[in-house]
């Protein structure tokens, strides 16, 4: 969690003219469509909605009730569409050869320019191919893919057949991948022999290969990316390239219904397994598309980068959905900001004249750490607006975006919002919001946000407290997939009548939000979600360890960073070697990203008489607050703080 308070709530970067005089939405403007939406949401949205291809254009436009005897989320409810056709042929007659993805690969001499016309080919073939795999309107599919075209077509393909999709980001174990396919019944897994990220391979389908000796499917789709020579298992695994020869370049799109399902994506939370966030076509794809175009207020033609991989939310929205649907040139980057060297982020830019960029903050801080030379080494000129996402950008980390990054010419939209939110919620839009580094500014219409107190009581005015939303926007999820009770519990439950964010946040004088972080047992590393509960049950799993807490702590580049206290069991010696192995053990456990920064070895860990873990304490020792730990006299055994304290990690 960064600190934010130490910003002056007066340093104000205003709207540059030039943007204010083009923009979709003015300020103006913009005041309009929050009195509409709120005031007259029916119609606003009705019109709104237009902006998608409707097989059947909605009359039901908004039926929502966050309360517990009526609670429900529904959106365009009798609208029917199908997401395929808004993301590419609706795009054909006018833009057929333009370029929809620009893919750039891993190597700096990759890349490739994929027009809507052959998007259109390529989608129907693994369309038919799916088809013929068996695959029907309402089955899920999984999806553990490298950033690939064929993630996208992927993706596409299910949406064009009616069938669920459930990216699982290529970086997680097998033991994560396997959790992900039996949650949701996939019958069907698509992925690639191997990745490709930084001149390292990622053995894709070894993983799945893992996966699978605990979880059955009936096919796996293979992708040739490296060309790898993977073991195949007859009757299951299946070569895409042989099939996709065969399949024809037409598929009929399902029609859908607004509120029939696109996609589950696994999200991590405070307690429990992670949840399958369930999406629904109508409101999600308006959400991602109307926010795409607004926030960066973006026109076809533009080339639009957003850095994140597909297995994230950003991806979907903002690398996929949002963007083909406003008939964008979305560009797909295989690699890492620092491979071949730490310029090649700003190279990209000027190899294919990107115009809007959007990436998280870690990235930036661990680029800002190579000085300026790299950024300067390049252009930029076909720069227009930058984008950030993931966690709360520190003000420094924002003033060098601005001013290295953008010479000081492009707006930076600071875009808060969650996989549960579909797209953007707090957001500048770049031609009607004066800016303030650190703060995600104001809510996007239709957005009603409360601050309130541990008690649920909404504070007033300049204040600080967790933050809650009091009414639903089309891209809302709709439900844990296979648990609306897990849905109503985990979001409604804390504040009744509010969707709570478990994020914390401060008001300021004029009403701008700033995002200080999460307030539950979710810790963000690198903008990623980790669930505490989620490490420290794989530390249990190990057979040397007894008991573990984990907690966030601050954290240079990543934002936060992890940190374990470990108890050992009993006779287990705490070698240097251990600590590795137990590294090493969470990262085939869930994935690389959950590898503990700090394990402090804890011969006993704070609990209350009743026996809770006091995390507070844990987390004031892992920021290095040895002075704030507060009172410690309710503990049933108090000096194992002190053991702590001594023994600090770090
Ligand atoms: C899109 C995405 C959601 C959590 C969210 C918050 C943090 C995201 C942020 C931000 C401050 C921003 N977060 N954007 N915090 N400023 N601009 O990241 O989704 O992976 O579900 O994470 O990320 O804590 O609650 P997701």
């Amino acid at each position: 969690m960064l600190e934010t308070s130490r910003v002056p709530d007066s340093e104000l970067y205003p709207v540059p003219a030039d943007f204010a005089a083009r923009a979709h939405m003015d300020r103006q403007a913009y005041e309009a469509a929050r009195v509409a939406a709120r005031e007259t949401p029916q119609a606003f949205w009705s019109e709104q909605a237009q902006r998608l291809d409707w097989i059947k254009a909605p009359t039901k436009i908004k039926d929502v009730s966050f309360k517990k005897e009526d609670f429900r989320i529904r959106w365009f409810e009798d609208g029917v569409l199908n997401v395929a056709t808004n993301c590419i042929d609706r795009h054909l007659p006018h833009r057929q050869d333009e370029t929809a993805i620009i893919w750039e690969g891993d190597d700096p001499a990759d890349s490739q320019h994929i027009t809507y016309g052959r998007l259109h080919d390529e989608v129907c073939r693994m369309a038919n191919v799916l088809k013929a795999h068996g695959a029907r309107k309402g089955d899920r599919i999984t999806i553990y893919m490298p950033m690939i075209p064929e993630a996208a077509y992927a993706m596409l393909a299910c949406a064009r057949i009616g069938a669920v999709h459930s990216v699982v980001f290529g970086g997680f174990s097998p033991d994560s991948l396997c959790g992900r396919i039996e949650d949701c019944g996939s019958t069907l897994v698509i992925t690639a022999d191997e990745g490709v990220r930084g001149g390292k391979i990622v053995p894709l389908k070894a993983n799945v290969d893992a996966a699978l000796e605990k979880v059955k499917v009936d096919t796996v789709l293979v992708i040739r990316r490296t060309g790898a020579d993977v073991p195949m298992i007859e009757g299951r695994d299946v070569d895409y390239a042989v099939e996709a020869a065969k399949a024809a370049t037409e598929c009929p799109p399902e029609p859908m219904n607004a509120e029939d399902p696109l996609f589950i994506l696994y999200t991590s939370g405070s307690t429990g397994k992670p949840k399958g966030v369930l999406h629904t076509t109508g409101g999600y794809l308006f959400w991602a598309a109307w926010t795409h175009e607004l926030t960066f207020d973006y026109r076809p033609g533009e080339v639009f980068w957003c850095t994140a991989d597909v297995g994230w939310v950003t991806g979907h929205s903002y690398l996929v959905y949002g963007p083909l649907a406003n008939a964008a040139t979305t560009l797909m980057f295989e690699g890492v900001p620092n491979y071949p060297d730490a310029s090649r982020f700003w190279q990209v830019v000027d190899k294919h004249k990107v115009e809007a960029f959007y990436t998280a903050p870690t990235a930036l801080r661990a680029l800002m750490r190579e000085g300026d030379a790299p950024v300067k080494a390049t252009s930029r000129k076909s720069l227009r607006v930058l984008g950030t996402v993931g966690e709360p950008i520190n003000p420094e980390a924002w003033r060098w975006y601005h001013e290295v990054v953008g010479d000081g010419r492009c707006p930076v939209v600071d875009t808060w919002w969650q996989t549960e939110t579909g797209g953007h919620l707090i957001t500048p839009l770049p031609g009607a919001t004066d800016l303030k580094p650190g703060s995600a500014t104001l809510p996007l219409p239709g957005v009603e946000l409360q601050i309130v107190d541990a008690e649920g009581q909404e504070l007033v005015g300049a204040v600080s407290g967790n933050l809650c939303i009091t009414d639903s926007w089309p891209g809302q999820m709709r439900t844990v997939y296979g648990d609306d009770q897990r849905f109503f519990d985990t979001y409604f439950s804390t504040y009744p009548g509010r969707y709570f964010t478990g994020d914390g946040c401060r008001r300021d004088q004029d009403g701008y939000y700033w995002i200080t972080g999460r307030v539950d047992d979710v810790i963000n590393v690198s903008g990623h979600r980790m669930g505490t509960a989620e490490i420290e049950s794989a530390l249990v799993l190990h057979d040397d360890v007894a008991e573990a807490a984990v907690v966030g702590y601050p954290h240079d580049i990543k934002g936060q960073g992890i940190y374990a206290y470990v108890t050992l069991n009993k006779g287990v010696e705490a070698t240097e070697d251990l600590r590795k192995a137990l590294g090493a053990h969470v990262r085939r456990e869930i994935g690389p990203i959950a590898t503990p920064d700090v394990i402090q070895w804890a011969p006993g860990l704070p609990k209350t008489r009743s026996g809770k873990i006091m995390r507070r304490i844990l987390r004031k020792i892992a920021e290095n607050e040895i002075g704030a730990l507060g009172d410690i006299s309710t503990l049933a055994d108090p000096s194992v703080v002190e053991d702590l304290v001594q023994n600090r990690a770090g």
